[in-house]
């Protein structure tokens, strides 16, 4: 007979939906990020609940009719004092930069690092309360890395995990943080450690061996009387779903439409969070040079670059949007012609069948992050093409890039090659992009957010 799974408790800063009625009129709003995205349809899949904070009117979320719920929604409630200092101060402007390796964006100064433990310790408390013993716990990135510990510290019995959903870095880089052997200790409270890719998971070995006195043996940390381990499996995304939208024959009219909008210009896609991590004035950059080189190229190409606001509160974010907003504005005004723009800039949300339809109508997606953990705009590009068409640049530092041998592979920092790289995509062959297609269609198959889940679970519950 097979073993009735554990309840399963998903623990995050931010949680998937957030429900607003005003004057008898509802909405509701799921929030834009990776993270969100590949979580709600496992929970949905399997049940259980997810514990985050209390949803704050933010931008980075879209409408969505209402949600259908499989599984319980718990909120915590950070004290007032802590919410800025954990939210912006530590988990944004110090361990983002941090993991990534951005180390002159680090603000480590006067970094407010009470009121993250005060926080860690506020979703701690909540989990305690709304589990039992032998559920299985599922700690969720960087703002929440001390919280195995503290659980641990009430459990010494539970099967504990944290998943990391961006990169770790080398020694080196982490050694900057005051509070390093803090984070180490706290996430060692786990019983399983998971990132994306094998290299991750080896440099946050190679921090444990080099700031903790615990012995590391291969991919395990013998901590006091337990073993810890650290696993890499990559993210993916919910393939069944997706496919179905891809194939919806209504998308295909919104696809015509927006390429006739386009003046039936080649396209080119950038789909990011505003992040400096993204790479995008890079891209903007290479885009330029295009331009510039080809006297022709303002007639035959466009870009259109869709940025979901994200962490506008912080100045990192804000100085980038206002260096974006210069760039899109100098190279719309040097190279559009009246009735023809080079680049069409939406700052907003779109709708996941926008979206969808976007990647359908393009010809090259821009996917050129400086550092990204996976990626997943590369993988939802890929499932979007059901038609086998359209290419995929893609930044060699993406976690995506190790999976996706199908993609041209770019380096962000390099506007030069970037911008031959695009040359090459619009001017490839149309079996030379089937081939890439197809390959990279079934890998993205192979790394469905189920699968993920389910290794994930299997290592947690020690199967
Ligand atoms: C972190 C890591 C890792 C974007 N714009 C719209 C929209 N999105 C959705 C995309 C995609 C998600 O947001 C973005 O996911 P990414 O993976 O690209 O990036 P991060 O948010 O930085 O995610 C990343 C991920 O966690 C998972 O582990 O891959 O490396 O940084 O799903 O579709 N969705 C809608 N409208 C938009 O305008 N509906």
């Amino acid at each position: 007979m097979a073993r009735k799974s554990r309840k399963l408790v998903v623990v995050s800063n931010r949680g998937p939906y957030r429900h607003e009625a005003s004057r008898g009129r509802e909405r509701w709003v799921r929030a834009a990020g990776g993270l969100v995205a590949a979580l709600d349809p496992v929970l949905q899949k399997r049940g259980g609940v997810w514990v985050s904070a209390k949803p704050a009117k933010d931008f980075d979320s879209v409408t969505v009719p209402a949600p259908h719920l499989s599984y319980d929604l718990a909120h915590i409630s950070i004290k007032r004092g802590d919410q800025r200092g954990f939210y912006e101060g530590v988990s944004n402007a110090v361990l983002w930069p941090l993991l990534h390796g951005f180390e002159p964006t680090i603000q480590v100064g006067d970094a407010p690092w009470s009121s993250y433990v005060g926080a860690n310790q506020a979703f701690a408390d909540t989990t305690i309360s709304t589990s039992g013993p032998s559920d299985l716990v599922w700690v969720q990135d960087y703002h929440l890395m001390l919280v195995p510990g503290m659980l641990r510290a009430k459990r010494s019995k539970a099967r504990i995990g944290w998943f990391c959903h961006i990169p770790w870095p080398p020694p080196d880089t982490f050694g900057i943080l005051p509070w390093g052997e803090e984070i180490l200790e706290g996430l060692l409270g786990a019983d399983v450690l998971g990132f994306h890719l094998p290299e991750y998971a080896e440099h946050f070995r190679q921090c444990v061996e080099r700031f903790t006195p615990h012995r590391v043996s291969r991919g395990t940390i013998h901590y006091r009387d337990r073993e810890v381990n650290t696993i890499a499996a990559p993210i993916g995304i919910p393939v069944d779903e997706l496919q179905a939208l891809a194939n919806d024959p209504d998308l295909g009219r919104e696809v015509d439409r927006i390429r006739e909008l386009m003046g039936n210009r080649q396209l080119m896609l950038g789909v990011d969070r505003l992040d400096y991590t993204k790479g995008i004035p890079e891209r903007l950059a290479a885009f330029e040079r295009l331009l510039r080189r080809d006297t022709g190229a303002r007639k035959r190409y466009a870009l259109i670059q869709v940025m979901v606001p994200s962490r506008t509160d912080v100045k990192a974010y804000a100085d980038l949007k206002e260096e974006i907003d210069r760039m899109v504005g100098d190279i719309n005004g040097r190279y559009a012609e009246t009735g023809r723009v080079p680049i069409h800039y939406l700052y907003r949300n779109l709708s996941q069948r926008a979206l969808f339809a976007h990647y359908r109508a393009a010809d090259v997606a821009l996917v050129t992050p400086l550092r990204d953990g996976m990626n997943l705009v590369a993988h939802e590009f890929a499932a979007a093409r059901t038609d086998e068409d359209g290419v995929l640049i893609l930044s060699e530092f993406a976690g995506a890039a190790k999976h996706l041998k199908g993609a041209v592979l770019v380096n962000p920092y390099d506007v030069d090659s970037t911008t031959a790289a695009i040359y090459r995509a619009l001017t490839m062959k149309p079996s030379e992009k089937r081939k890439r297609m197809r390959s990279m269609r079934a890998e993205v198959m192979r790394l469905d957010v189920h699968r993920w889940a389910d290794r994930y679970l299997g290592a947690l519950e020690g199967k």
